[in-house]
């Protein structure tokens, strides 16, 4: 894009948001400050690192064969740089415990160490980025009952136990290491196919092993988690035990305890289809002293196709900024979609993710709010709709140019290049 067409266009908007009261240079600065996390996990399907077990299962997949997916972590580390090069802001990225670097030594998830992410930790570092972190309770013979902290079996309930133990020592290592801390999400696919009679009794089972797990107090300046609500999965049509009044229940209890710290997880394809997750926020935000969001587009079911900004994602963030509480939301990325360039995926994602919140930050709230005070429904649902068309695009599109990252779809030929260069080099 032309540089002077992205600053006439930009001063054009800057003089219409002002009529409006709003200070775009002022909502620029705010977006430098507002971290998204990149899953490292749209890189390659979900694959993970480790020799002899990784990929999914537990009701979530990648469909598709795009060429040139990561094969080890330094070509899942390049592409990620590449995305980020495409990316105006701050990134954070995310990392999944299944994404260990082994090295041959012969060692389960139970066991898994911060020296196994040693080299994700020294790539961060080198980066000035922070890392967030996820136990992975999915794609491993040990998860294939799809029953992991909730499994009656008491041999697999231990695995899981020290696997997510062992998770969050890694995951503080790496906020200790990052200077940030790591946001780790713990999500368990456990849920049952068809009827379940024992339905309280797996919850029973799920609540005294978060109950151990969460027994060690971890020092919220380098780690903070969060549990991950979910209403149905393929293979857990009928039944999820980690639903969203078991965690809404257990962050309660938690809170009433003492512990402030732990988190509800709101992945946006985890509700019914036509539940949206933007009204939650201002009622957990009441309550909860911080939550995390996962940022997702599910498509008739909780598919995870790349976001993009829809209305969804729009009002979401809204709700966000209409708060001011984008210090107390984390937003993390969560889609895998193998049928397209899965550096586009990436960039597609958070760019969008980033457009809307900008979009948010720009809303003529205050002009919507007096309407609504004075009970004049019919202006505000006018503004509403009018402030749909503000050109939130030219103040974008000078957020990358102040970034020095390519405005509007200028991106495309270098992902084109990368992928001619780098991608289909790949066997
Ligand atoms: C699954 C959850 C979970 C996973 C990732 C890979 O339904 O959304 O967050 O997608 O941990
Ligand atoms: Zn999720």
């Amino acid at each position: 894009m032309n540089k002077d067409n992205i600053i006439k266009a930009y001063e054009a908007a800057e003089k219409t948001y002002s009529e409006y009261g709003i200070d775009t240079n002022a909502v620029l600065r705010k977006m430098e400050d507002i971290q998204i996390s990149l899953h490292c996990w749209q890189g390659d399907d979900v694959t993970g690192l480790e020799q002899d077990s990784g990929g999914t299962s537990g009701g979530i997949m990648a469909t598709g064969n795009y060429p040139g997916k990561a094969r080890t972590g330094e070509e899942l580390r390049a592409d990620l740089d590449m995305a980020m090069s495409l990316l105006p802001g701050k990134q954070r990225v995310n990392v999944h415990a299944s994404y260990a670097e082994l090295d041959g030594e012969k060692v389960d998830r139970d066991r898994y160490e911060t020296k196994h992410y040693i080299k994700w930790i020294t790539w961060a570092v080198d980066r000035g980025i922070g890392l967030d972190f996820n136990p992975s309770c999915f794609g491993h013979p040990m998860a294939s009952s799809d029953m992991t902290l909730s499994s009656p079996d008491e041999k697999v309930r231990r695995f899981w136990i020290d696997h997510v133990k062992a998770c969050r020592n890694i995951a503080s290592d790496m906020g200790r290491a990052c200077k940030s801390p790591c946001i780790t999400n713990i999500w368990i696919p456990d849920g049952m196919k068809d009827l379940t009679p024992n339905r309280l009794k797996y919850r029973g089972i799920l609540k005294e092993s978060l109950d151990e797990i969460l027994k060690e107090k971890k020092d919220p300046a380098f780690y903070k988690e969060g549990l991950e609500c979910k209403l149905f999965g393929i293979g857990s049509e009928s039944y999820v035990v980690g639903s969203h009044e078991f965690y809404m229940g257990y962050v309660g209890q938690s809170r009433a305890a003492g512990n402030e710290d732990l988190m509800i997880t709101l992945d946006m394809g985890h509700f019914h289809p036509t539940e949206t997750i933007s009204d939650k926020i201002s009622a957990l935000l009441l309550f909860n002293k911080e939550i995390l969001v996962h940022v997702s587009r599910g498509v008739r079911w909780d598919s995870d196709h790349v976001v993009i900004s829809n209305e969804d994602v729009q009002e979401v963030v809204r709700e966000i900024a209409r708060a001011d509480a984008f210090d107390r939301v984390h937003l993390a990325l969560d889609f895998f979609d193998a049928s397209i360039n899965r550096i586009s995926a990436w960039v597609i994602g958070t760019r969008a993710t980033q457009k809307a919140i900008l979009g948010a930050l720009l809303e003529p709230v205050g002009t919507l709010r007096e309407a609504e005070e004075n009970g004049n429904f019919g202006n505000r649902l006018a503004l509403t709709d009018e402030f749909r068309s503000l050109p939130v695009g030219a103040v974008w599109n000078k957020f990358c140019l102040d970034n020095e990252v390519p405005a509007g779809t200028d991106w495309l030929s270098d992902v084109s290049e990368y992928e001619r260069n780098v991608l289909l080099k790949r066997a």
